[in-house]
């Protein structure tokens, strides 16, 4: 378990970081006891200069390692050049940046944002409007189709769907039109789409934040030609799960389904800035009007130069193959780890997580923490859930060493 230092920020200490947060922010997270000051690549490293694999990657943002320089640098160049005219203007990046972005995954359109949850709230809009000017839904009659334990994002919109009670609880009243179904489950789905009043169907091809619930081969598919025969719109939430994190450019691929509505974010900047985007066909995407949706900072030079950069990164350095073929091995690698304390392992490419049967009092938390020690971090979720998402960036070798620090770390449980 070999740690590296840089030299001493004198400026900061964990603590005083940690005290800091504590009194001038709100408390809306739990984070383990780390303080990052740097990264690169598949690397990070705390105030005190100690390096840690980074096994969260900004929860799949930061596919493409952190810093990585060509996207730096396209940063940088636009940042001296151009940072901002919001959309009453035309830019010289935009354009080039949706020739790219469409072409890279094959759709007529995109309608970029900023964040995840602005993503996923765009694509809410389409699909209404979708349903009320092309498939004759009568007047604020229309419904989304979601499901149980689905994590979109923040905003009261989309915690109207969520049936988590932390994302909802005293934050009503809720916005209607949406109907939650199973998870994994065509009945429910089939069931669901005999209204006529459904314009589209939400959903993330693996569940992160529902612990990393890979659903059954043949329920992306099956559900897409649902949709396709009811004549509702599929909606791919892949902010999570898009750009290479799970072994294809998007999870939709591991069944070759092409989303009507493709939903962007974390990654495709590489984590260097925050940057959304939408795509459809024109048949869909045109059903918005001048003056209908948009943000300022959406389409902003910077994000599109950013983007463009993140992209070339996932392309030129085949991500999505590392992924694939690194995801088998280090499933297969947590499989042959002998420690009572895991019960499972699961997940696709380089999205994984390994269930944590609690042992002596001590659950996912205290592994993480232990982990944490041994120069690994990685965060729990839902209590007994380990994620395990490095950057795709990282070596045989240094998932191999990986491997070893959680066998190592787990041992001390015993
Ligand atoms: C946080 C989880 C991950 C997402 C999907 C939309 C969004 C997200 C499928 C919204 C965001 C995040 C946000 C982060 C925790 C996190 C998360 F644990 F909650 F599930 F990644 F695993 N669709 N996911 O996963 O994107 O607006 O945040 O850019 O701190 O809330 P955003």
């Amino acid at each position: 378990m070999e740690t590296t230092t840089v030299e001493k920020n004198n400026l900061m200490t964990s603590d005083k970081a940690i005290a800091l947060e504590d009194r001038f922010g709100a408390h809306n997270y739990h984070p383990l006891p780390v303080v990052l000051s740097k990264g690169e690549g598949v690397f990070v490293w705390d105030v005190e200069g100690k390096r840690y694999y980074d096994f969260l990657s900004a929860y799949s943002a930061v596919n493409q390692g952190h810093c990585h320089p060509h996207i730096i640098n396209a940063m940088i160049e636009q940042a001296k050049t151009l940072t901002l005219t919001s959309r009453a203007f035309y830019n010289d990046a935009l354009g080039l940046y949706e020739k790219f972005v469409t072409e890279f995954f094959g759709y007529d359109k995109v309608l970029p944002m900023n964040s995840g949850a602005e993503g996923v709230e765009t694509a809410l809009k389409i699909v209404r409007k979708w349903g009320y000017e092309k498939k004759g839904i009568p007047t604020n009659q229309a419904k989304i189709i979601v499901c149980d334990d689905n994590f979109h994002g923040r905003t009261i919109t989309i915690v109207s769907a969520s049936n988590d009670p932390d994302s909802t609880h005293n934050f009503g009243p809720f916005t209607p039109g949406i109907v939650r179904i199973p998870y994994n489950d065509l009945d429910a789905l089939a069931k669901a789409l005999e209204d006529e009043t459904v314009a589209g169907m939400m959903v993330e091809p693996i569940q992160g934040e529902a612990g990393v619930n890979v659903p059954s081969d043949g329920f992306l598919s099956g559900a897409y030609e649902l949709c396709k025969k009811a004549g509702v719109l599929f909606v791919a939430d892949e902010v999570q799960t898009g750009i290479a994190r799970t072994g294809r450019l998007i999870a939709c691929h591991h069944e070759e389904v092409k989303p009507d509505v493709l939903i962007l974010g974390k990654a495709i900047s590489g984590g260097v800035y925050p940057v959304s985007a939408v795509l459809a066909d024109d048949a869909i995407m045109n059903v918005i009007k001048p003056g209908e949706h948009g943000s300022t900072f959406g389409g902003n030079p910077i994000a599109c130069k950013v983007a463009v950069a993140a992209l070339e990164v996932v392309r030129d350095e085949k991500l999505a193959e590392r992924a694939q073929y690194l995801g088998e091995i280090l499933r297969e690698a947590l499989r042959d780890i002998d420690s009572d304390m895991i019960s499972l392992v699961r997940g696709k490419g380089l999205l994984n997580a390994i269930v944590i049967t609690p042992k002596n009092g001590k659950e996912a938390w205290d592994v993480c923490l232990a982990l944490k020690e041994n120069g690994l971090l990685a965060k729990p979720t839902h209590q007994h859930i380990i994620r395990l998402a490095p950057p795709l960036v990282i070596t045989e070798e240094q998932l191999m060493e990986c491997v070893d620090i959680i066998r190592q770390t787990l041992a001390q449980f015993d």
